[in-house]
């Protein structure tokens, strides 16, 4: 579906004008492509626990065979997905801006199927798995996971170095970001002058100071959203709508740029 966008002068003129552009998303681009957003992830067997509750240590100690069943069924929505034309609309601005930052606190390896490269992933990656124990990181069977529509309880395989239980390649909650790739957020944030959050809530922490610490840097900010976030009033522009209709006619508008799916 195209969309005719009318952009107001001064956004156009950022665009265009911009040195470094950083891209902050969540799971909101890659909605459209069918991988459910962290507050859709908890349906079926997970329909009756809190998302923030289940992406923790404590929950999987509590019941591994749970919380690894989830992340094998977030795991197959991943592997069945194809990025969207929001991710691919990212891949084209690169071409477009003297130089570009992709930071995601999503877990799934979508931007970079579609192309984008050094994608900050503050989250984790949900395709590096290692052990809950001693750290080992350890390669998933090749294949698609195959699980039910509404999930089911799966026992985590065997750590090879001290038979530890595998735990998902992610941050939980009360656990810390992974250094470098934080260094290199805040350097993305910090050292931008436009920066562009798309489809995500922003209320999870630390990832939530970014668009506040590059607004205090003198960056404008781009939200695209379709619903009010809390960086409403924090966005000199507030684009309402899908990321895979708006990033391409957005592309497409100031650049000349269309995609194929826009032509
Ligand atoms: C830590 C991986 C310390 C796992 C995730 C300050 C204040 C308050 C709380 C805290 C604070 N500092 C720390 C905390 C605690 C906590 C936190 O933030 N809690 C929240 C709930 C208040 N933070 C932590 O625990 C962090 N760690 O602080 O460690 C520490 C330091 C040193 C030593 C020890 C400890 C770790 C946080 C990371 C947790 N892991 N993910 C997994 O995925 O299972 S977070 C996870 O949830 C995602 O990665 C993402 O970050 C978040 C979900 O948000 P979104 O991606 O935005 O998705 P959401 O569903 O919310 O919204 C979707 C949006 O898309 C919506 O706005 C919707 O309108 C939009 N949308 C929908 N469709 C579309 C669309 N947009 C565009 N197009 C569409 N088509
Ligand atoms: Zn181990």
């Amino acid at each position: 579906m195209s969309l005719d966008l009318i952009l107001p002068d001064s956004l156009v003129k950022a665009f265009k004008t911009a040195r470094h552009v950083t891209v902050f998303t969540g799971a909101g681009v890659s909605a459209e492509s069918g991988v459910p957003t962290f507050r859709d992830a908890h349906t079926g067997l997970w329909a009756r626990f809190e998302p923030t509750a289940l992406a923790t240590p404590e929950a999987f100690e509590a019941d591994p065979a749970l919380v690894w069943g989830w992340y094998e069924w977030r795991r197959s929505r991943v592997m069945r997905a194809a990025p969207n034309p929001a991710h691919e609309a990212i891949v084209r601005l690169a071409r477009h801006v003297p130089a570009i930052s992709v930071v995601t606190q999503n877990v799934d390896d979508l931007h970079e199927r579609a192309g984008s490269r050094s994608v900050a992933h503050l989250h984790g990656r949900l395709m590096q798995p290692r052990c809950f124990a001693c750290g080992t990181p350890w390669r998933y069977p090749d294949g698609m996971p195959n699980e039910p529509e509404d999930g089911r309880r799966v026992t985590p395989p065997e750590c090879p170095e001290c038979a530890g239980p595998i735990r998902p390649g992610v941050v939980w909650f009360g656990e810390p970001l992974p250094a470098d790739e934080w260094l290199r957020a805040l350097g993305a944030a910090a050292g931008c002058d436009l920066f562009i959050t798309v489809g995500t809530s922003a209320m999870v922490y630390p990832a939530a100071e970014l668009p506040r610490i590059a607004a205090g840097q003198g960056a404008r900010v781009l939200q695209i959203n379709p619903q009010a976030t809390a960086l409403d009033s924090l966005a000199d522009w507030n684009l309402v709508g899908a990321a895979g209709v708006v990033l391409p006619a957005l592309i497409g508008a100031v650049f000349d740029d269309a995609s194929p799916t826009t032509g």
